[in-house]
């Protein structure tokens, strides 16, 4: 955690007074950004944007707040609160920005949202809620002018492209640990054929070019402590031109498996058909109209692949050296491409199966 200091200098340019000197602690499991709470009145969320995986954080943050600005219009259109339903940023106090630069790093700072929790785990009732959310989201983005959101992660779901970036990680092995990983990179490799299926389908035509939330994990989803109803989708860093196979994929990567993201006991990391189930009949309910032909069909293939992809990522990091992802032990990146591969062996003989629930 940066110096407290640091961090109080820097609130104390938002927009915003303070009740007093506000405690601040770390807030969730993020893998990328550096997130605080800071509890007091008003409570707020502190973000610091990770430079590494930011290359230009302003431009993020001005994709987050043009979005959550039109969210907003929408939300109200429907009758619902916009300031619960989606984030509220608070600008810098004398330039209006929606961020403070301080010491080369870009901090942002959102209201908290009262009473709303997000959840590391999910049972088949909150992620049909979750789903649901994510529909409505979609929906309210539709007519948002793509052409002004800043490609903030050029090809972020583009699981070829990620699949080269393995093949450089391993062909330049700058920790050494290529050779000991062998069977997983193999697992990867042998799975090549099948890793454009949507970035061809987008280039076709088949799959339209949507705005999509592209991180859709559960924990990016906050829920009402109380009533378990699902508020808002949050973490809008990565909110881009896209498909919506890359959101409903990565939703059940994360939010059907039976284990989390780094268990390393892989006989306990299996898929939830009754989570998969759940989670399609929200989001067909909400969504379903808009689906072409081709999105439907692809919807159990794109768990798949979006599960493929987020392993190839960790591998790749692991080899490169821990150096995208966060980790708080030795080889949790190796561990989380295990359990990412373990999770694809378990889909892929049933696939045919799961078929029937988007149908
Ligand atoms: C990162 O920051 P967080 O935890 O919401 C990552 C996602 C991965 C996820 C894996 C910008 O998301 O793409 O799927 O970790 N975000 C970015 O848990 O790379
Ligand atoms: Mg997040």
């Amino acid at each position: 955690m940066p110096d407290a200091a640091d961090l109080l200098s820097v609130l104390s340019r938002f927009a915003v007074d303070f009740d007093d000197r506000p405690p601040i602690e770390p807030l969730g499991r993020g893998l990328v950004n550096g997130t605080y709470l800071v509890g007091t009145e008003p409570p707020t969320v502190l973000q610091r944007i990770n430079r590494a995986v930011f290359p230009h954080p302003d431009r993020v943050i001005r994709n987050v707040a043009c979005v959550t600005s039109y969210l907003k219009e929408r939300i109200a259109l429907d009758g619902g609160d916009p300031e619960r339903e989606t984030l509220t940023l608070i600008p810098e106090r004398t330039t209006g920005l929606p961020y403070v630069l301080h010491g080369g790093e870009y901090y942002r700072l959102t209201r908290l949202i009262p009473g709303a929790v997000s959840r590391e785990d999910a049972g088949p009732d909150a992620l049909y809620a979750a789903a649901k959310t994510f529909g409505r989201f979609l929906h309210r983005l539709d007519g948002f002018p793509a052409d002004t959101l800043d490609e903030v992660i050029p090809r972020f779901h583009d699981t070829r492209a990620r699949l080269s970036q393995l093949k450089a990680a391993i062909a330049s092995d700058p920790v050494g640990r290529a050779a000991a990983v062998e069977k997983e990179i193999e697992f990867a490799l042998s799975r090549e054929d099948d890793c454009g299926v949507i970035v061809d389908g987008l280039a076709s035509g088949e799959i339209p070019l949507r705005v999509t939330h592209n991180d859709t994990k559960l924990n990016n989803f906050l829920f009402d402590q109380t009533t378990g109803e699902c508020i808002a989708l949050i973490d809008l860093d990565t909110v881009m031109p896209g498909s919506v196979l890359f959101d409903y994929g990565d939703a059940l990567r994360f939010g059907a498996s039976s284990a989390a993201e780094d268990e390393t006991d892989l006989d306990k990391v299996f898929f939830s058909e009754e989570r998969i189930a759940a989670f399609t009949r929200g989001f067909l309910e909400e969504f379903g109209n808009d689906l072409a032909p081709r999105e439907r069909e692809l919807l159990p293939a794109s768990i798949r692949l979006l599960t493929l992809e987020c392993g190839i990522r960790f591998l790749t990091d692991y080899i490169a050296g821990d150096t995208y992802f966060k980790t708080t032990r030795h080889d949790q990146n190796l561990d989380r491409a295990r359990n990412q591969f373990a999770l694809v062996r378990d889909i892929e003989p049933r696939l045919p199966t799961l078929a029937r629930l988007t149908e």
